[in-house]
């Protein structure tokens, strides 16, 4: 167990939970964010199954990621509009190397960042991410806006997962031991942020291809 003054910790073995440190950058990320949307607006990708996701999604970065009727995978361009993602902003890239260089993984280099918009009754099942193509990078997520909390689990589905209440500004890393945990976001309750309003915005940053 690492612990600071922020109170940053291990979640698990190559787990760390950095609490508060993307707050300062906080307005910053939901400005850009809206630039983004503005140029690909949020959707409700529909899951293999058929079901169309409660969490909105964009992307930015070389590749963006995807779910549709054909099954989940990364892709240079929008299929809505046929045009590429627009590009990570600096602040982005930068923020995700200083937060995964923080948790113990220097040199990250994240070439997609997924960004979801949660409203209130959204949630996010318990899954892996696994359509990277090299899992040696780490995943980073940035929550901002309304709190959440986040199901953090075990490489088994049926590892009980831990509840980690996740605020504006708290960075969660996991890769190396932990890149295959299971994890999710439990339905999101109402609320009002101040950046956000009653949404939340989660930034996940990817090393994809
Ligand atoms: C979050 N999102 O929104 C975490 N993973 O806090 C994810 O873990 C995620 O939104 C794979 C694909 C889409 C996602
Ligand atoms: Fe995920």
């Amino acid at each position: 167990m690492t612990g600071d003054l922020f109170g940053d910790r291990a979640i698990g073995d190559g787990a760390m939970l950095l609490r508060g440190f993307a707050c300062g950058d906080a307005a910053a990320l939901i400005e850009a964010v809206s630039r983004i949307a503005a140029l690909v607006p949020f959707r409700h990708m529909v899951t293999p199954g058929g079901n169309a996701m409660s969490v909105a999604m964009t992307n930015c970065g070389t590749v963006g990621w995807l779910a549709d009727r054909r099954g989940y995978r990364y892709e240079v361009r929008d299929p809505a509009t046929g045009k590429p993602w627009p590009a990570m902003p600096g602040l982005f890239f930068r923020l995700a190397g200083k937060a995964a260089a923080a948790a113990g993984f220097a040199g990250f280099a994240p070439d997609c960042c997924l960004i979801n918009r949660y409203a209130p009754g959204a949630r996010l099942s318990l899954h892996q991410d696994k359509d990277e193509r090299d899992f040696s990078a780490p995943i980073v997520s940035v929550s901002l806006g309304l709190p959440a909390v986040f199901l953090f689990g075990g490489e088994r589905r049926r590892d009980r997962p831990r509840r980690l209440a996740l605020e504006c500004g708290d960075v969660v890393v996991w890769g190396g031991a932990a890149r295959m945990a299971h994890h999710g976001i439990a339905v999101l309750a109402d609320g009002e942020a101040p950046l956000t309003g009653n949404r939340r915005i989660n930034l996940t940053f990817r090393k994809a291809l």
